[in-house]
């Protein structure tokens, strides 16, 4: 282009370049994105470039007074996209997806978290924006309206669209199917840039919404072949073994299982689950496998025996799908279903979730007397919650599900001085060293619960189940936990840290035969497993996980982003290792399981997005495909 054409695009230049640096900025300063190469840090470098010329670019079709505004305008939009970026990937060590952009009432929710998020430099990510007011008042050189010719434009836009295919050409050298696989979100940012992300995350979203109006009962069929192939008998000995008892779940909020029977200065961290571990079913084994829906996705998980999805919060992307979770199937055997949670209802979409789920009662924050004494961090303490849910428990009918959600051991991890009962840890992360007292606030919380049961003559009559809903410490400490666990924080040792407790105690059972069980398992066995328990046959319903106590059952969980485990090896971030030394071994010892865990992924995720349950009368889908709903 001729020089004249170039000094009419300075402005939009200038926009450029800054947008471009600053996100790279960002990209080295607030996100951690693993480089191991020149060339990545090339392509990390240069992504921003496509879309950022691209987008400003637009101002060529704009009037000539409008361009500079519009310029000034998108930059700052841009800025916004980033700042959110910023602080969500502090809070949930990932990046913002579409879906839980739309839960403006999460984040409004996210209360006291905000201040630990916002931070006075995030105020940064808008200088430039300033910069461009700036010199679009006062240096009017450098804002030169005239219009372009067309020549100019077409110039323009092919070497953006050039920019866009080095870019992605590039990238593909460094990641085959990128596109196509798309569990990583680290790997796209890294590959393709924030922005154009952002794009590809629209485009996907709209495909999902596609995918349902375009699904019909006959999606189902290998489905349904797969499940029948999967499906394991029950133990004859436990089938049926607490039928008609009351169940109690209590998800436990960021409880990992490296915190049980484990001290930090010589004190237990969780006394009352490692005494309670002796008269219970205990699995050393257990694996959360949530995604960005945090703990809603264990819920979903739970209930469904589904897996969350890959992206967003399924309890907002996917919240009125037709499900056979456990509350609507228990119903017909005579149960009463409800949740304790002291928080909003709308939090996590919960309320409307619940009805779909075929909850009869949720008791949120409304139920509950919460106060500034009685509050810490999220909200109401663990102890007052059990305590003041005595009542409210003792109301409902009989038999009864219900689930009861912590939340006093939630980041940023806040406790009143006198509900302390162990030192914090010291190392360099604020977040680690505050886990382990409220960790401890929470065990003494169930230990009051459990008394409290046995006094309303509740506990011989209740089979407890007590799990952790997903991790609480994330990947940004592992220097910190490697000083804790004394040993670095591995790839492998990163997947082993996604264990979290399962309890399972029913009275007159467990109390005279506790068993440690460590075969390999995960938060989408929990629904087949209580239910043959309960005496339900769940031959006919599906579900993706397995009955615990099934003889025929493999050790086998498959974590969201696509990790797996098996009695003997780990596979995570591309790479197989062996479960005795946490070493790396050859891919193809991972091999038969690889094709698995896909599948079983790919084919939950096809029920959700398609909306399959809808076409699935829930009696008899491992008999003729006809039986189908209509
Ligand atoms: C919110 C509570 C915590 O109600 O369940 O949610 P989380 O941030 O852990 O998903
Ligand atoms: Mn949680």
């Amino acid at each position: 282009m001729k020089k004249t054409s170039l000094s009419k695009m300075q402005f939009l230049f200038l926009a450029t370049f800054m947008m471009w640096i600053k996100t790279y900025i960002v990209y080295k300063t607030s996100f951690d994105i693993k480089i191991e190469s020149w060339k990545q840090e090339f392509i990390l470098f240069i992504n921003p470039l496509s879309f950022l010329l691209l987008v400003f670019g637009m101002s060529f079709f704009m009037k000539e007074k409008r361009r500079n505004l519009y310029i000034i305008v998108v930059s700052l939009l841009s800025s916004a996209i980033l700042f959110a970026n910023v602080v969500f990937y502090r809070f949930f060590n990932d990046f913002l997806t579409i879906p839980v952009l739309f839960q403006t009432s999460n984040m409004a929710d996210l209360g006291s978290s905000i201040s630990e998020l916002f931070k006075f430099t995030d105020l940064l990510l808008f200088v430039d924006v300033v910069v461009l007011l700036l010199v679009f008042k006062l240096v009017p050189k450098l804002t030169n309206t005239d219009s372009f010719t067309k020549k100019e434009r077409r110039v323009y836009f092919l070497a953006v669209a050039a920019m866009f295919f080095f870019n992605l050409g590039l990238a593909e050298t460094e990641r085959p199917q990128l596109l196509t696989r798309t569990f990583d979100r680290e790997m796209l940012i890294k590959n393709i840039g924030t922005y154009n992300y952002h794009v590809y995350d629209i485009v996907l979203q709209s495909k999902s919404s596609a995918q349902r109006a375009l699904a019909d009962s006959s999606s189902f069929v290998d489905i349904e072949n797969y499940l029948k192939a999967n499906y394991k008998k029950p133990n004859d000995d436990l089938f049926g073994i607490a039928k008609g008892k009351n169940v109690i779940y209590i998800s436990m909020e960021s409880t990992q299982s490296f915190v049980i029977n484990e001290t930090i200065d010589g004190e237990e961290i969780t006394p009352f689950l490692n005494d309670f571990i002796e008269e219970s079913f205990y699995f050393d084994n257990f694996y959360h496998q949530t995604g960005q829906g945090k703990t809603s996705d264990s819920e979903f998980l739970v209930e469904n025996s589904l897996y969350p999805l890959s992206r967003g919060a399924v309890f907002f992307t996917h919240g009125s799908n037709e499900y056979t979770a456990t509350p609507e199937i228990i119903k017909e055997h005579g149960y009463y279903s409800s949740v304790f949670h002291a928080n909003n209802k709308s939090f996590w979409n919960r309320d409307i979730m619940y009805q779909s789920l075929g909850y009869d009662k949720f008791f949120d924050i409304e139920s509950y007397d919460v106060n500034e004494e009685n509050s810490i961090g999220w909200g109401l303490k663990d102890i007052d919650f059990f305590e003041q849910s005595i009542d409210l428990l003792k109301s409902q009918p009989q038999p009864f599900y219900s689930k009861f959600i912590t939340l006093t051991n939630h980041f940023p991890f806040e406790l009143d001085e006198e509900d302390k009962h162990v030192n914090e840890f010291t190392s360099n992360s604020r977040t680690l060293n505050r886990y382990f007292p409220t960790v401890r606030y929470t065990d003494e919380a169930l230990k009051l619960f459990v008394e409290r049961l046995k006094e309303e003559g509740l506990y011989e009559n209740t089979v407890l189940v007590i799990y952790g809903d997903h991790y609480g410490i994330s990947e940004n400490h592992n220097v910190a936990m490697g000083s804790f666990l004394n040993k670095e924080v591995t790839p492998f040792e990163s997947v082993q840290l996604q264990r979290v407790p399962l309890i399972i105690h029913i009275p007159g059972v467990t109390d005279k035969n506790p068993q440690l069980i460590s075969k390999v398992s995960g938060q989408i066995d929990l629904k087949p497993t209580i239910l043959s328990l309960l005496g339900i046959d769940t031959k006919n319903d599906v579900h993706f996980g397995s009955d615990l106590f099934s003889e025929q059952r493999l050790s086998f969980a498959v974590l969201r982003d696509g990790s797996f485990i098996t009695e003997d090896y780990v596979y995570t971030k591309n790479t197989c290792y062996d479960k005795s030394s946490g070493l790396e071994i050859e891919q193809k010892n991972c091999e038969p399981y690889m094709e698995k865990a896909k599948q079983e992924l790919d084919y939950s995720d096809e029920i959700v997005y398609g909306d399959l349950l809808r076409f699935y009368d829930g009696t008899s889908y491992n008999q003729e495909q006809t039986n189908l709903k209509k």
